[in-house]
């Protein structure tokens, strides 16, 4: 449960429908085997897309102010941030005002990612969603500690 601490501090579950953490699968996620990933529509103070891969037995996260990039080519911010469990990859609902991340949340898209490359900074993937189709690239970039690029490159 070590790697959720951040996300479990963060919320009051016997005020907001998220979920509380249950399932944590031990061990990497294996190069070449498939997980699963989610966006989700953020309506919360500022509007964001939180994308997620299941790795590690969690829900690796980061917000992206823009969304993800959909050309070729094209790249957005995204900043890291805590860990989610398992079970968040089907939230959809409505987080309580005065709760953390307040707002709506919807599932913007959703699929499967083969992992191409993995390294600390770096990772590379094949998504297949409804939406979110091809190679990408996130990588480590930035002043700020939790800051990476999202990169679409094929
Ligand atoms: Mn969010």
């Amino acid at each position: 449960m070590g790697k959720l601490k951040g996300y479990t501090k963060k919320r009051n579950f016997s005020q907001s429908p998220e979920p509380k953490p249950k399932t944590v699968r031990s061990g990497d996620f294996p190069p070449g085997e498939q997980g699963r990933f989610v966006v989700q529509e953020h309506h919360a103070r500022r509007l964001h897309w939180d994308f997620r891969l299941e790795m590690d037995g969690v829900l690796k996260s980061w917000a992206l102010p823009k969304g993800p990039p959909r050309e070729k080519g094209e790249r957005r911010l995204a900043v890291e941030v805590e860990d989610h469990p398992l079970e968040y990859m089907n939230f959809q609902g409505v987080i309580p005002e005065g709760n953390y991340g307040a707002g709506k949340g919807i599932i913007w898209d959703r699929g499967l990612y083969a992992l191409l490359e993995k390294k600390p900074g770096k990772i590379k993937a094949v998504l297949r969603g409804e939406r979110l189709q091809g190679a990408f690239l996130l990588v480590k970039r930035g002043k700020e500690e939790n800051q990476w690029l999202m990169i679409k490159y094929q």
